[in-house]
């Protein structure tokens, strides 16, 4: 669980190359391509960049397929005011990364966009208050408090280790007691999901170290409407 300084610099590498994939997913998609296709652009840009196969398959939820978890990208076609939300992560250098990020097309409702800011909220308080020497439980709790607070939950734990394999032992769980330690490298991933609505993930890999965690997928968390 612990990670040496070499796999951390391809950890950290194999999370740069997910913010590029971000980045060119964002410019282009279009409505009425299906989410098949945004999964598979997605995964030949990936694999061009050097990507040697995915850590997992593709998730790409469009409209109320969002509100699925896991959802299975299918032929539903993007409309021109639309939620995408996507969860992608490639093998690089035989190290895994690991990215969720939720989109807007056309524009945003004001639910989905205080939804947004909720689950953005809960994230940033995760990734800025969990420090060494807390258990997974603890962990956990700054994940989900502000949601929690709104009287809504997720049915998943806020995150997992990393690292040649996309689910390590580690897992960040109300259930859990693990001590977190310096250089683990784990997700931190809240998510609200509205039944036959939307649903919303931001989800980033974070390295553990003395003064708290440092994120190593980067890509921008404010709202992007394309
Ligand atoms: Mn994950």
């Amino acid at each position: 669980m612990i990670k040496t300084k070499e796999e951390i610099e391809k950890l950290k590498y194999a999370s740069s190359l997910t913010d590029k994939g971000f980045e060119y997913i964002c410019k282009n998609i279009k409505p009425g391509m299906t989410e098949i296709q945004i999964a598979k652009m997605l995964d030949e840009y990936m694999f061009s960049l050097g990507a040697s196969g995915v850590a997992f398959d593709t998730i790409v939820g469009s409209g109320v397929n969002s509100s699925q978890i896991h959802s299975i990208p299918t032929e539903r076609k993007i409309q021109e005011e639309d939620i995408i939300l996507m969860d992608f992560g490639y093998i690089v250098n035989g190290y895994c990364s690991d990215m969720s990020r939720t989109i807007f097309v056309g524009k945003i409702t004001d639910k989905q966009k205080e939804m947004y800011d909720l689950v953005y909220k809960t994230q940033m308080n995760a990734i800025e208050n969990i420090k060494v020497g807390m258990t997974a439980k603890e962990a956990d709790l700054l994940g989900r408090k502000f949601i929690l607070d709104k009287g809504l939950d997720y049915n998943h734990a806020l995150g997992h280790g990393i690292g040649q394999v996309v689910h390590e032992e580690l897992v960040l769980s109300p259930k859990r007691d693990t001590i977190l330690e310096k250089n683990m490298v784990f997700t931190i991933e809240p998510g609200i999901y509205l039944e036959n609505e939307f649903g919303i993930r931001i989800e980033d890999v974070v390295l553990l170290k003395d003064d708290g965690v440092e994120t190593l997928s980067n890509a921008t968390k404010k709202v992007v409407v394309i």
